[in-house]
């Protein structure tokens, strides 16, 4: 039977945090074995926000590195940088023409982030779910791991390949992109913020104690989490919409102990945030020590982590070329393999 294929991809904004790795690359891992995966370092979608060059190449490289540390095998999984394949900008551009204005301005995360970026909001930054709909669309995904978040955009790049194109300029003929479907999983979708339970954790919140990065020392992360939100109640729980803090952090427990979720409410129960906090800090401690390690390693030999690019994109590019020139010949653009005769 053939294989699935599999497309996600994260920004290099910043260094990964634990919602990163436990909403998304964590799920990537298990995925990679039974299906045809490809993921990218979508450094294109960083730009979309004001960003600073002298950082964007190493953060870029340093995702992939995490990608590679968090435990995607480049055996398995085709790993490559989103500006290496420029079919993603033209596809992009090809779609830009065909999706209706007002499909973009109702977007919730463009909404968001124009609001706080005002006046010196980018045409990208409208354009992002475009970009991801191209980014999908390459590569005939069957399935888009996504977080709650960004369960619009996949949406939208599902209306973008079954109305304005498939149905618009192949009525008769087979479908020129596949229309992918969502995969959400359940456990770890959304880690929220660790100053405020009722936000998700992000790479952009002005707030690093917000988060735990993956690349947070031992001291760093037990300092986070000791000042990390807490609420006048005692016991851990799941259950109580009043305290989001309380089943956030007890979440986190659980996924990173690797028990249950009814196991660690059963532990936790009872517990007073000082005692609960400590065992959370170690557990995280924990479960970063062997990622840092391998993340060290991969940087420090930046030879292997080129080859690993360089051999994602050899293998991306020939799938993005063909599907761009499906939609090239469908848009009716002149094919560009003609021969000089
Ligand atoms: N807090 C989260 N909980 C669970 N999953 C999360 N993801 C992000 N934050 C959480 C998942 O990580 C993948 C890549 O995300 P991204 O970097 O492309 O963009 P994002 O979703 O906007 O993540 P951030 O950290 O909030 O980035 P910034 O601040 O740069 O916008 C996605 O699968 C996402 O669901």
């Amino acid at each position: 039977m053939e294989r699935k294929r599999v497309l996600s991809g994260v920004q290099p904004t910043g260094v990964l945090h634990l919602g990163n790795w436990l909403g998304a690359i964590r799920n990537w891992v298990e995925l990679q074995h039974q299906h045809d995966t490809f993921f990218c370092v979508v450094d294109l979608h960083a730009i979309t926000v004001p960003h600073d060059p002298a950082l964007l190449a190493h953060q870029t490289r340093q995702t992939a590195a995490l990608y590679l540390a968090c435990g995607i095998d480049p055996q398995l999984a085709t790993v490559f940088v989103q500006s290496h394949v420029p079919a993603h900008s033209e596809l992009c551009w090809l779609l830009n023409c065909i999706t209706p204005l007002n499909w973009l301005e109702r977007m919730i995360q463009f909404k968001e982030k124009a609001n706080k970026q005002g006046s010196q909001t980018s045409v990208g930054l409208l354009d992002y779910p475009v970009l991801m709909a191209a980014d999908i669309l390459l590569y005939n995904a069957d399935l888009v791991p996504v977080g709650e978040d960004q369960k619009q955009h996949l949406e939208l790049a599902r209306n973008i390949a079954q109305q304005r194109l498939n149905t618009r300029f192949a009525p008769h003929r087979e479908t020129i992109l596949n229309v992918p479907e969502p995969l959400i999983f359940p456990e770890g979708a959304r880690v929220m913020s660790l100053t405020d339970g009722r936000n998700k954790m992000s790479k952009s919140d002005p707030n690093d104690n917000s988060r735990i990065n993956l690349l947070d020392a031992p001291e760093v992360v037990r300092k986070k989490i000791k000042r990390a939100k807490t609420d006048a109640a005692t016991g851990l729980t799941f259950d109580d919409p009043e305290r989001p803090e309380a089943s956030n952090l007890l979440a986190l427990y659980a996924l990173l102990s690797g028990g249950s979720r009814a196991a660690a409410a059963e532990e936790c129960g009872q517990m007073g945030w000082g005692q609960f906090k400590g065992m959370l800090s170690e557990v995280v401690v924990d479960a970063l020590r062997p990622i840092q390690q391998r993340h060290g390693e991969l940087m420090g030999d930046p030879a292997v982590l080129d080859r690993v690019l360089s051999q994602g994109r050899q293998r991306a590019e020939p799938v993005a070329k063909a599907s761009l020139e499906r939609v090239r010949t469908a848009l009716g653009l002149v094919p560009r393999n003609l021969e000089l005769s």
